[in-house]
């Protein structure tokens, strides 16, 4: 199987064999692979070797390590996310038959820069909210979502309130209108704190939305910096014919 007159490198050959393996659907989502002595005796290689495939593997999404469990194939498909209609996330992830949920990171009255100032058209002196929190789906990681909004729109919001949805809050509890948002879509990296956050390996890709929403009054209500898993997410758009 393996070519050692080969100028491809032998672990690049042993990924491609995984790779191939996973295609063929020898190997399917969620299965666990062979451990590294298993591929030592079968290809007569290093652990080391074997190790290099893997982490490339792993690096990449196609496989995943659990600790003390060993690495299987990783659940590849995407959300499909269509880019038209403003929902929040527990609506979204309800509508996908998932259980959505969160875990609060930060929870935080402040004074707003000047840039989320001038994106909430906020006086001076009005404060904001600031609450950070992880947003997983069936229990798994999906995104890390820092919102800002205006306190004086919702002076009464908890950490406990905030832990829920918050667009709900808005509407049913402050019976506030929400009607339009306009959001930004960039390729980012994870820093080596929100790989832990999100369970991906360092220097993951993630998708950077940022997102102002406004009420019906035409008043800015909040502003969303969000990093969605690039390996969970895939957006949709229609293209009418210009
Ligand atoms: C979505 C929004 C985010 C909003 C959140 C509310 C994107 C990119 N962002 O994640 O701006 O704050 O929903 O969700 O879609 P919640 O009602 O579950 O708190």
């Amino acid at each position: 199987m393996i070519d050692r007159q080969s100028p491809v490198p032998v672990y690049f050959q042993i990924e491609q064999y995984i790779e191939h393996l996973i295609e063929a659907e020898d190997l399917k989502e969620g299965d666990r692979i062979p451990s590294e002595k298993e591929f030592t005796e079968q290809f007569q290689v290093s652990r080391m070797t074997i190790r290099q495939a893997v982490m490339d593997l792993v690096s990449q999404g196609i496989l995943i390590r659990l600790k003390g469990k060993g690495t299987f194939v990783s659940e590849r498909k995407k959300i499909e996310k269509p880019l038209t209609g403003l929902n929040g996330f527990t609506q979204e992830m309800e509508s996908r038959g998932l259980k959505p949920d969160s875990r609060l990171l930060d929870f935080k009255l402040s004074v707003p820069s000047k840039k989320i100032a001038a994106k909430l058209a906020l006086d001076v002196g009005q404060n904001i909210f600031e609450i950070k929190r992880t947003r997983l789906a069936d229990g798994l990681p999906m995104a890390i979502e820092t919102s800002f909004i205006p306190s004086g729109l919702v002076p009464e919001l908890t950490a406990e309130k905030a832990n829920q949805s918050l667009y709900d809050y808005i509407e049913k509890e402050c019976g506030l209108v929400i009607d339009h948002a306009e959001q930004t879509l960039e390729a980012s990296i994870v820093t080596a704190r929100e790989a832990k956050l999100l369970e991906v390996p360092k220097v993951s890709p993630v998708l950077l939305i940022e997102r102002v929403s406004y009420l019906k009054s035409g008043e800015p209500f909040e502003f969303t910096k969000s990093l969605y898993r690039a390996d969970r997410y895939k957006f949709i758009i229609r293209l009418p014919n210009a």
